[in-house]
């Protein structure tokens, strides 16, 4: 792994560690990228804001004396070495810091800070571990400024070409490249990482559960078995931009009126398959005033299924729909795919062991994707979810209580423990 940069440990196991509880670290990034228009929290991929928790982060990890760096894909790393100092087969865990929009406190940051924890408690214990321990962070999960969710685990895993992940632009018309660039990194040396990867024996991701399944258990943890298939595509209608006041309405083909069309139609598509979900969440009219006829829209789609085949047929239907919705304003409509998953069984050895280790929590799957959704293709993954108690996420409403973020990390030394002492 080039690393980007390397920043010296504060001495093996110092003991200047503060907070030493979840809800001890998570008041520490508490005020950190606020939203005060959305409500919760802005912090997208290398702004201020994230650059600030990156910060914390390093600092955090430092403090228990685990050696820091930076790898060329923006990955924060974090590692408690085995005394001969190897770095393979290593038992990773971690999660992301960037945020969606207006996003909840716990998605992401509550992973980080739970494999923060995870090592104090083994620390404590006294555990010398035989495999090495790293703490990950991955950049961008969100895909919320450059469009594509997990590009930093799509980088190192090789999923995405480095120079289309360079070229992504956000909607300032700033680049990946420059942003990185901004954040310290040389984005010329992005891409596919073996010597990294080849470190990996296992990835667990612990993170706020997105849904009420462990609500409805009355569980406070649950271990992960799948990650729904899912992807995200682009509709750009266009039509004739005008006036407002002196276009008459028998004179338009609105592109907003087409839209309108396009997403009920999204909604109608979703509802003819069982456990089909489809959402436009953004929609950007062109130029966007408000005397002013759009001369286009851009749209964004979010298709999820279990059955990557129901997904595409969704999306299939949705595509004639919306051509259809066009042609009625006399408006034309491209659609394009900007990233495809595909549903993610986790790794059913790691899953099983989980559940040794942890034998009173439920499995549960997920439709929300992670990193360890992109990771699962190339290291043994796993996940462990943590009760949420309002079940809503990517919004100021998510929630987790001190106890069960408190449980939540001690499950995640329980097995983090239970795998480094694997052959
Ligand atoms: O969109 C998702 O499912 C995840 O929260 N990035
Ligand atoms: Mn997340
Ligand atoms: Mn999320």
């Amino acid at each position: 792994m080039t690393a980007v940069k390397r920043t010296t440990a504060a001495g093996a196991g110092s003991s200047s560690v503060a907070n030493t509880s979840v809800s001890g670290l998570m008041r520490n990034i508490a005020d950190t990228g606020r939203d005060p228009s959305r409500g919760g929290y802005t912090r997208s991929v290398f702004s201020t804001a994230e650059n600030d928790l990156r910060t914390w982060f390093l600092e955090q990890a430092q403090r228990r004396g685990l050696d820091t760096e930076t790898d060329r894909n923006g990955i924060l790393w974090a590692w408690w070495d085995t005394p001969s100092g190897d770095r393979k087969d290593a038992v990773v865990t971690g999660s992301h810091l960037d945020s969606v929009p207006g996003g909840g406190a716990f998605d992401g940051p509550l992973g980080v800070s739970s494999a923060l924890i995870a090592v104090d408690i083994l620390r404590e214990r006294g555990l010398s571990p035989a495999k090495p321990v790293a703490l990950a962070v991955f950049p961008e999960e969100e895909g919320s400024r450059f469009g594509v969710a997990c590009l930093g685990s799509r980088l190192l895993t090789g999923a995405i070409d480095p120079d289309k992940a360079r070229n992504l632009r956000d909607p300032d018309g700033t680049t990946f490249a420059d942003a990185a660039t901004a954040a310290g990194l040389d984005p010329r040396y992005m891409g596919h990482d073996p010597e990294t990867l080849n470190r990996m024996g296992a990835f667990i991701e612990l993170h706020v559960e997105q849904g009420r399944g462990l609500i409805d258990l009355n569980e406070p943890l649950a271990v992960g078995s799948s990650i729904l298939g899912h992807g995200r595509w682009r509709l750009t209608v266009r039509g004739q931009g005008n006036h407002a006041g002196t276009t008459l309405m028998e004179d338009r083909h609105d592109p907003m009126v087409a839209a309108a069309g396009i997403i009920r139609a999204v909604r109608d598509c979703a509802l003819r398959y069982v456990g089909a979900r489809a959402t436009v969440g953004r929609i950007v009219p062109v130029p966007g005033g408000t005397n002013v006829i759009a001369s286009a829209v851009d749209l964004w789609l979010d298709v999820r299924h279990a059955d990557d085949a129901v997904t595409a047929a969704v999306v299939e239907n949705i595509h004639v729909a919306a051509v259809a919705a066009a042609a009625a304003e006399g408006c034309t409509m491209l659609l394009a795919e900007e990233s495809l998953s595909p549903t993610v069984h986790f790794d059913p050895g790691l899953r099983s062991r989980l559940g040794e280790l942890l034998p009173s929590a439920p499995i549960l799957d997920t439709g929300a994707g992670h990193d360890a959704g992109v990771l699962a293709g190339v290291v043994p993954t796993a996940m462990l979810f943590v009760r949420n108690p309002t079940g809503v996420s990517h919004s100021p409403e998510e929630h987790v209580e001190d106890g069960d973020a408190e449980l939540g990390a001690k499950a995640l030394a329980e097995v983090v423990e239970g795998l480094v002492g694997m052959p």
